[in-house]
């Protein structure tokens, strides 16, 4: 072992110590983070960073009002004042995540939701999260992308003792950046379960040109067991693809009014990366995981590849009405399992005869509440095709099931196309978009009186 290596253990493990003493007393730990922050960190580049920090509000006086992204299918973490800094209560914990309407499973999250609750500040807010861990086993916070001092990186070991269950921790830093982050615990399996959540800070003034709408997505894989609710994190074979830890249809439609700027910030923290591609539109690329990204660098695409640890922020003008799809390109990705439904009638790809089948779907049906078992047409010879069946007997409509304000107004039949890491933004004129709001606010249940059937 070198000399600087051995210097930086030393270092480190003297470190280690006093965090560990933290640990015992919340008080203290307030007390002592923020005398932490302002000493001298090991590895220099903390201390150079922070030197170099934007000033606080109470530097700089007001700042802009920012726009908040919504995160479809997660609500916010609220936050109380002390002072001038913002509080937040993050809590660990198993939860059970409904992924699909016949499929739910346990997995890990934050305050009883996978993923975590959206935390959202402003550039030069001092932030304080009092953590808990309510999980079976040892877990730390680290926030993804955030230029702050080693003593809230995260890391158990490096830059902190890990909370042990049951324990607290107080984690309390300056947000001198912009941009779309995210905290996870630093243990892979874990990342796995699906301790994730975005940490947003908005800019001190709107970023230009400003936005109507500002949605986030975080991407998620598991890989599930067939006739079991536990993620199997030691698997590579993934079945579930989630937006927002649900499975389309479930997936909430993104709204937005015909001739707004829409932005989607979409993270990843998978082991695949996700081709990202939006239909009918154009897009530009506007930030990355580092923050706003210049003007000079943008040029339109429909297809981004959000790669893991990742965030890709797009933005473009909502001109086209209609239900956009917005999903993962990797067809695997464009898929739910079956498996659990299927059981011991898993579909043969040879041997496949249409009452087959239907008898299969209808099945099915009876099992969870799909109202529409038929399939779209075959060929009357379709089973001597060979490679027959593809996608025939894949659609399971479930409208009904997961009708919500936001699917007003959707073709009939139309969540049969939906499967996977998929959903859709809705680009609505003023007055549709109105009406959909007006359900919303007033929790009006989203009766279709009317399709609109496009044939
Ligand atoms: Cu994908």
């Amino acid at each position: 072992m070198g000399g600087t290596r051995r210097k930086f253990f030393q270092d480190a493990a003297i470190f280690g110590t006093g965090l560990l003493g933290l640990s015992r007393s919340l008080r203290a730990e307030q007390e002592k983070h923020a005398a932490n922050e302002a000493a001298p960190h090991p590895g220099g580049q903390a201390s150079s960073v922070h030197g170099s920090r934007r000033p606080t509000r109470a530097e700089t006086g007001a700042r802009g009002a920012y726009l908040p992204m919504v995160t479809p299918d997660v609500a916010d973490l609220s936050h109380e004042m002390d002072g001038s800094v913002k509080v937040f209560r993050l809590i660990a914990e198993p939860v059970k995540r409904k992924i699909a309407p016949f499929k739910t499973i346990d997995a890990w999250g934050y305050n009883g939701s996978c993923p975590g609750p959206t935390i959202q500040v402003q550039q030069g807010d001092r932030v304080r999260v009092i953590f808990e861990n309510r999980l079976p086993e040892s877990t730390s916070v680290h926030w993804h992308g955030l230029e702050i001092p080693i003593g809230q990186d995260g890391v158990p070991y490096i830059s902190q003792k890990p909370v042990a269950p049951g324990e607290k921790y107080v984690y309390e830093f300056t947000v001198h950046q912009e941009g779309t982050f995210f905290y996870h615990a630093h243990s892979a399996m874990q990342e796995m379960m699906g301790q994730i959540g975005f940490f947003v800070a908005h800019p001190e003034r709107d970023y230009k040109p400003r936005v109507d709408q500002d949605y986030g997505l975080i991407l998620q894989e598991w890989a599930v067991l067939p006739s079991n609710t536990v993620p199997n994190t030691a698997g590579m074979e993934f079945n579930w693809l989630t937006f927002n830890g649900v499975s389309a249809p479930m997936t909430t439609p993104m709204l937005a009014r015909l001739g707004s700027r829409v932005r989607l910030r979409i993270v990843n923290l998978g082991m695949d990366h996700h081709p990202v591609h939006l239909h009918g539109n154009q897009f530009v690329v506007t930030g990355t995981e580092g923050g706003r990204a210049p003007e000079s660098t943008w040029y339109p695409m429909n297809t981004v590849l959000v790669g893991v640890a990742q965030a890709r922020v797009v933005e473009f003008e909502a001109k086209y009405p209609g239900a956009w799809m917005i999903h993962c390109h990797l067809p695997h990705h464009m898929m739910n399992s079956m498996m659990d439904l299927l059981r011991d009638r898993q579909i043969e790809t040879a041997d496949q005869t249409d009452a087959k089948t239907l008898s299969q779907m209808e099945s099915l049906a009876k099992s969870v509440p799909f109202q529409h078992v038929h399939h779209s047409p075959i060929a009357e010879n379709a089973a001597s095709v060979p490679g027959f069946p593809q996608d025939a007997f894949m659609e399971m409509g479930m409208d009904e099931v997961v009708e919500k304000p936001e699917t007003y107004g959707l073709p009939k039949n139309w969540s049969a196309g939906m499967m996977g890491m998929m959903t859709m933004v809705r680009v609505l004129p003023g007055k549709e978009y109105d009406a959909i709001l007006l359900r919303k606010k007033n929790g009006t249940p989203a009766v279709q009186e009317e399709h609109h059937h496009e044939s």
